[in-house]
């Protein structure tokens, strides 16, 4: 923990005011410096009372994906230990690409408070205001060959749906990629990976969560297809607390994938899916299937029923 954090833990345990000298005597700096980390504070969002006499309270606290905020909501061993944090970015993806090619750890996390460039499959873009949600790319760095990374997807996915479920809001999960709530999509997950001859060398698990994102907020395009946590459960939610249980199910999952392998994660995306059985449409660019979904293959694939023919479905958009 720098300075700074120190700072403001220190002012956080209140309750009330705390004086400026009590905080330069416990962290064993003067007091000018303790009012220059305070005026660092107050540039960075925090509010802050000041009282002769009686000292600092610290009154509200920016609705920011600081790393230190994060960092206060996180129970995992090392999924989010690593957060890298940008008030702009053109796509999170890539910076943790960037970064993963330059030896990041297991469970580096890069967070933006918003996206120009912001990816979604097949180079569509992912609508990204300022502020409002969670843009999430993380590195993992999973043995195994390049052909079994598809149900990393799941992982994600079915760590988003205990997030949101968390919150008392009924999603539900389409293949390959998507969580909705009410027929309007939550979030998407978006892979990245870099290979060598047969192994992953790493993969980025791209993460856009609608936490507080309002109608006026969307483009017309996806006005009437997305909603977010808030237009769900109509209040405002604390991002920072949002992304600390999203990173504790995203490394129970993955520590199940280890364990289990990621046979187990299908087999349970599947069941929480409840896809056996439905009609589906699965709309790729060249075609369109139509069928009764099968379920999924060990590797992530849709099995359709086309009138008794099964095919194997490896990529496209889904309408029930
Ligand atoms: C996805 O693609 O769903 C993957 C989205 C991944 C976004 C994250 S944000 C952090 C990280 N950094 C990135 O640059 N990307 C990842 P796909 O299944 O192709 O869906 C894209 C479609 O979803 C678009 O064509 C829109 O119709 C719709 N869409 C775009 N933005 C949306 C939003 N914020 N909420 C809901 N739907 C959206």
């Amino acid at each position: 923990m720098n300075r700074l954090h120190a700072v403001l833990a220190a002012l956080r345990e209140g309750p009330g005011y705390v004086s400026g000298a009590a905080i330069a005597a416990r962290l064993e700096i003067s007091r000018t410096a303790v009012w220059k980390y305070v005026k660092q504070l107050e540039g960075l969002g925090y509010r802050l009372e000041k009282v002769k006499g009686k000292g600092y309270q610290l009154t509200e606290t920016p609705d920011r994906l600081y790393p230190w905020e994060i960092d206060r909501r996180l129970t995992t061993r090392y999924m989010g230990r690593n957060v890298i944090y940008r008030d702009r970015a053109d796509s999170t993806n890539g910076i943790a690409f960037k970064l993963a090619l330059d030896g990041a750890p297991e469970g580096t996390c890069v967070v933006a408070e918003t996206q120009s460039a912001g990816k979604g499959r097949l180079q569509r873009p992912w609508v990204s205001p300022y502020a409002a949600n969670l843009y999430l790319s993380v590195v993992l760095r999973p043995k195994i060959h390049p052909s079994q990374v598809y149900p990393v997807t799941f992982l994600s996915s079915l760590a988003v749906y205990d997030t949101v479920r968390a919150y008392e809001i009924d999603p539900k999960l389409k293949w390959p990629n998507d969580v909705l709530v009410g027929g309007r999509k939550i979030c998407g997950t978006l892979l990245e990976l870099s290979t060598e001859a047969d192994a992953v060398r790493f993969v980025i698990v791209g993460i856009g969560l609608n936490v507080n994102m309002r109608q006026n907020e969307m483009t017309e395009e996806i006005r009437t297809k997305a909603t977010s946590l808030a237009l769900e459960a109509k209040k405002v939610f604390e991002r920072a607390q949002v992304c600390g249980i999203l990173l504790a199910n995203l490394e129970r999952y993955y520590d199940l994938a280890k364990k289990d392998g990621l046979k187990a994660i299908c087999g349970l995306w599947e069941e929480k899916a409840r896809i056996k059985g439905t009609y589906l449409e699965v709309v790729q660019p060249e075609r369109v299937f139509r069928g009764v979904a099968e379920g999924i293959d060990t590797e992530g694939a849709l099995l359709l029923n086309q009138e008794g023919t099964i095919t194997r479905i490896i990529a496209g958009d889904v309408t029930f």
